[in-house]
């Protein structure tokens, strides 16, 4: 199975891509973590990119906030797909993560997920990869099946709730 690169712009990203780990641990996906940033390594950020096609990546996972450009960096540097995940940060909510990462100029795309999309990175990533993992795609079916069982059960239990 390819691997899945994710990189984050700094270690203050780390809980949104906490979401991103645990979730493609639960799928059994492997995966590679660094910080690198794209103002302040370009150079590892360009290099890692650029080489994670050869090196057995299949999809690149790129976290950042601010005037986040690191998934427009990485994308910029492979044609492995990319998932930009806009973290919030505090002086605007992280609408400026997002705008930056989803407003990619045409030919080259950012798959860009909610501000702190983490879990939902993964989930991507994972349906991705599926196109060429049949197991795969039989745990996502699963994940579907239990996350919808679970709302049916709380659907069941409103009226006790609700008294
Ligand atoms: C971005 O700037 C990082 O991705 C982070 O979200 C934000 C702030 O970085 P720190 O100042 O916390 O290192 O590059």
């Amino acid at each position: 199975m390819k691997k899945v690169g994710i990189v984050m712009g700094s270690d203050s990203d780390l809980p949104v891509v906490q979401k991103t780990v645990d979730t493609l641990k639960a799928f059994g996906v492997p995966y590679e973590v660094h910080i690198y940033s794209a103002h302040r390594t370009p150079q590892q950020a360009a290099d890692f990119s650029r080489t994670a096609a050869a090196e057995g990546f299949g999809v690149l996972i790129a976290a950042a906030g601010m005037a986040a450009h690191l998934a427009g960096a990485l994308a910029a540097n492979t044609i492995l797909p990319v998932i930009g995940i806009p973290c919030r940060s505090n002086a605007l909510d992280g609408i400026d993560a997002l705008l930056s990462t989803v407003q990619m100029p045409s030919g080259i795309p950012v798959a860009t997920v909610a501000i702190n999309g983490g879990a939902n990175a993964a989930l991507l990533t994972v349906q991705m990869l599926a196109l060429s993992e049949p197991e795969l795609a039989d745990k996502l079916r699963a994940k579907r099946a239990a996350d919808a069982a679970a709302v049916l059960e709380k659907d069941a239990g409103l009226p006790d709730r609700l008294g």
